[in-house]
């Protein structure tokens, strides 16, 4: 992402101008550069390196600010040449070393995460996990990295994962992170790999070659894309007596086994059985973005991401990332469905973009799992200060009310048995929508309940 922000004239800087930032202090620890253009003959110069800087290695944001003067001076100057992304390809050396370590596992997983990914290189990655009966699991928020009913799909190695996946990852004797970087979600807070030396053997390939051996110390370590690496897969050629033979297939079975059912929840919605609907009914190409909270675990258990970039949601877990990320998706994907899987909390964050997607006549669906809390916090409340409630009460509007205040469609959902005709009347209604999901608080995760937290708190005398 480029952001352009205006910033005051130049010879007002450090005055207390109206509204003045400095911006390079104010994002420089959130972006990959952040500057000012003092100078507007440098602007070809900056915007080219800020395309370069965005795009290159581990992509990021980039800060431009603009002084308000510096924008009203004309020079003449010639633009930049368009920008052409770089790939990172691997090393021959590198993909031999990576044959012979394949060749001599027992028990090798893959775990696939991060960006610049493609579905071209999704779809590699795919048919190179088919030759070599490799499983794959995806780190936190990345399952729309490979298609969830592929064949050696072991399932979402995010917050609370399978314990038979969390088993197989421990016990692996290669690990293959392509693309990903193993901070707290995926490593279970850093429970999975010694740090710096790890017990299992370590591939890590990633475009950034920062990357490489910050936290743990990779046995190979490949400074590759994801694109230019899993293009390179083709040419390893699987063992002749693949040892682990029929692992993916046990590890897709278990994948499947976990999420097959909804479990059984508190209240008359179940969000389980609402993930399973949608999972049944949506289309294969169908898109779903989310922020943060604790229903989230609901889309990452018992939804099937089918299709490259059918998944949208922050790895930093920010609250009201779902509604933004499904009107960019909607803008790009017209003809697709897009539906947005918020908390309460959560959606009250950036609420107020449904205006933009009556406005811009964006059809997303976005369903508001209404608990009433802010429920993750809540859960560890009760978990580490049993029974001591503060500030996680939430007191919500009329979900439907507030859709059709902006001109868009509302249903209410009591039980989960409505939720096929709610979702029905949205879709035929062509507008945005929402729909609000009455959840039990008590209905926490899908296998505890905020009284059994706090009652095994408490005898525990107050830790978990
Ligand atoms: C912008 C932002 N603020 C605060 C948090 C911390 N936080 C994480 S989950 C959560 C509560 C989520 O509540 P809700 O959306 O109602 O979902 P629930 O857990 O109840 O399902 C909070 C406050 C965050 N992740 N992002
Ligand atoms: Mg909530």
């Amino acid at each position: 992402m480029i952001v352009f922000v205006g910033q005051v004239g130049r010879e007002m800087r450090e005055r207390e101008a109206f509204q003045e930032l400095d911006y390079r202090a104010v994002f420089g620890t959130m972006a990959k550069w952040a500057t000012e253009i003092d100078d507007p003959l440098r602007i070809p110069e900056i915007v080219s390196r800020a395309f370069h800087t965005a795009c290159n290695g581990r992509p990021g944001p980039v800060v431009i600010a603009l002084p308000e003067d510096m924008l009203r001076e004309r020079v003449s100057v010639p633009d930049a040449t368009a920008f052409t992304p770089v790939e990172i390809s691997p090393g021959k050396d590198e993909m031999n070393r990576l044959q012979d370590l394949l060749g001599q596992a027992k028990r090798p997983v893959a775990l696939i995460g991060g960006s610049r990914w493609t579905e071209g290189a999704s779809a590699a990655l795919m048919k190179f996990a088919e030759r070599f009966s490799l499983p794959v699991a995806t780190t936190f928020r990345r399952g729309h990295l490979i298609d969830a009913t592929h064949p050696c799909y072991a399932g979402d190695f995010g917050i609370g994962p399978n314990p038979k996946l969390l088993a197989r990852v421990k016990s692996a004797d290669l690990l293959l992170l392509i693309g990903g970087r193993f901070g707290e979600m995926p490593s279970q807070s850093y429970s999975v790999l010694d740090i710096p030396e790890p017990q299992i053997k370590l591939v890590h390939v990633h475009p950034g070659a920062e990357e490489l051996g910050r936290v743990y110390h990779p046995y190979l370590a490949i400074n590759a894309a994801p694109t230019a690496f899993c293009s390179a897969l083709q040419e390893l050629q699987p063992p002749k007596q693949i040892a682990w033979r029929g692992e993916s297939d046990t590890a897709h079975a278990d994948y499947l086994a976990w999420g097959e059912k909804a479990t059984p929840v508190p209240g008359k919605v179940n969000l389980g059985e609402i993930m399973v609907w949608l999972r049944e009914n949506l289309p294969a190409d169908a898109i779903v973005t989310q922020g943060a909270g604790n229903f989230s675990g609901w889309v990452h258990r018992f939804y099937r991401v089918r299709k490259f970039g059918g998944l949208v949601g922050a790895t930093s877990g920010s609250m009201g990332y779902g509604l933004p990320a499904a009107l960019a998706m909607q803008t790009l994907h017209r003809d697709r469905i897009v539906v947005c899987v918020s908390g309460d909390g959560d959606f009250l964050m950036t609420g107020q973009d449904f205006a933009t997607a009556v406005q811009y006549k964006l059809p997303v669906i976005v369903l508001v799992a209404d608990n009433g809390i802010y429920g993750t916090i809540r859960m560890h409340q009760e978990r580490e200060y049993p029974g001591r409630v503060i500030a996680t009460d939430l007191r919500n509007p009329d979900f439907a009310g507030y859709a059709l205040a902006f001109g868009g469609y509302g249903a209410v959902v009591e039980k989960s048995a409505d939720f096929p005709a709610a979702f029905a009347g949205a879709r035929a209604s062509g507008k945005p929508s929402i729909i609000h999901l009455k959840v039990d608080p008590e209905a926490i995760t899908p296998t505890a309940t905020l009284t059994g937290i706090r009652e095994k708190s408490l005898a525990n005398g107050g830790k978990s």
